[in-house]
């Protein structure tokens, strides 16, 4: 028996390193009977078009970031929104992969639209690139910038003075290459091995949003496993949490190094101050996540900023 599990992401990345070991206990644990095959970004087309192949059952597993999946599960974008986590990324890890009332009605919010949520992954603080430092929401005026396609991301970026213009990731560095657009975000494990710094002279880092991916798969194909295979799958959920958590830190940090390293780009930290102006403008985003994702996503709202003011209360 074969599981197709799709990435967003090249070999090397964080999905990529989640599928190995996702592989490597799924085979294990089932004694040779399943072969888990990944396939990584690039010959099944975009991140749209892999959720499409899972809810057709052609895929059983496929990463589908909110940044794109919102456009199908309107309520997912909540995961987009800027300023909402904690600090502290451990906060947001525990949160994230551990509050079950979360992970449930996100589950509700997928299995509507034909997919079954399997994990949350965060995979790190995404930053900024552009051709200069992005310091304050006037920095932004007029910049082009490319971002996933989620109808949230857009407001985000307008509510900074910015230009934003979706396209799917394999057609980000020809088009920072070609000077159709300005600045991208991504967290840096991505930027480096996209090779985006090679065409961008500055990256801010403002903490504004973690890169947070979902795993999905096809409703029947979990449901209809034997209870033994699904609590195995529970079980290697919960392993693999403690597991991409170091790695994404390993990689993001091993990325920048070799980004300062290889290239002149000018890296500029924010301080709070300037992530304040930020996050003010930020927060009329959070209104219009409630009127695009219903009461659904007011729960899931409600049910994300309370764990995350209480987990940062306990630290
Ligand atoms: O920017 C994007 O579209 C992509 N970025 C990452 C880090 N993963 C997948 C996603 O499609």
């Amino acid at each position: 028996e074969v599981w197709r599990f799709a990435l967003e992401e090249v070999e090397g990345s964080v999905q990529w390193a989640y599928a190995r070991e996702f592989k490597s206990m799924v085979e294990a644990r089932t004694d040779g009977e399943v072969t888990v095959r990944i396939h990584p970004y690039g010959s099944l087309g975009t991140s749209a078009d892999l959720t499409q192949q899972v809810r057709q059952g052609a895929l059983q597993f496929t990463f589908a970031s909110p940044g794109h999946l919102g456009s199908v599960v309107p309520e997912v974008q909540l995961l987009t929104l800027h300023f909402i986590l904690s600090d502290d990324n451990r906060v947001n890890h525990e949160v994230l992969t551990g509050n079950q009332r979360f992970n449930e009605l996100l589950d509700e919010a997928y299995r509507e639209r034909g997919l079954t949520l399997y994990s949350i992954v965060p995979e790190g603080w995404m930053v900024w690139t552009a051709g200069k430092p992005l310091r304050n929401p006037a920095d932004f005026d007029g910049v082009k910038i490319r971002t996933m396609v989620s109808p949230l991301l857009l407001s985000s970026y307008k509510a900074y003075g910015a230009k934003p213009s979706p396209m799917p990731y394999g057609e980000v560095y020809g088009a920072l290459q070609m000077d159709m657009i300005d600045a991208q975000v991504n967290p840096v494990f991505a930027i480096q091995e996209m090779s985006f710094h090679e065409v961008q002279d500055a990256m801010t880092r403002a903490r504004h949003a973690q890169f947070i991916a979902t795993v999905a798969s096809a409703p029947g194909f979990i449901d209809g496993l034997s209870a033994e295979r699904r609590a195995m799958l529970d079980e290697i959920r919960g392993e693999l949490a403690g597991f991409i958590f170091d790695k994404q830190r390993e990689l993001n940090d091993k990325r920048l190094a070799m980004i300062e390293d290889s290239s002149d780009i000018e890296i500029i930290e924010l301080d709070d101050s300037q992530r304040a102006a930020f996050r003010e403008r930020s927060l009329p985003v959070r209104d219009e996540y409630v009127e695009l994702a219903g009461e659904r996503g007011r729960k899931l709202l409600d049910t994300l900023v309370q764990a995350i003011e209480q987990a940062d209360g306990t630290e």
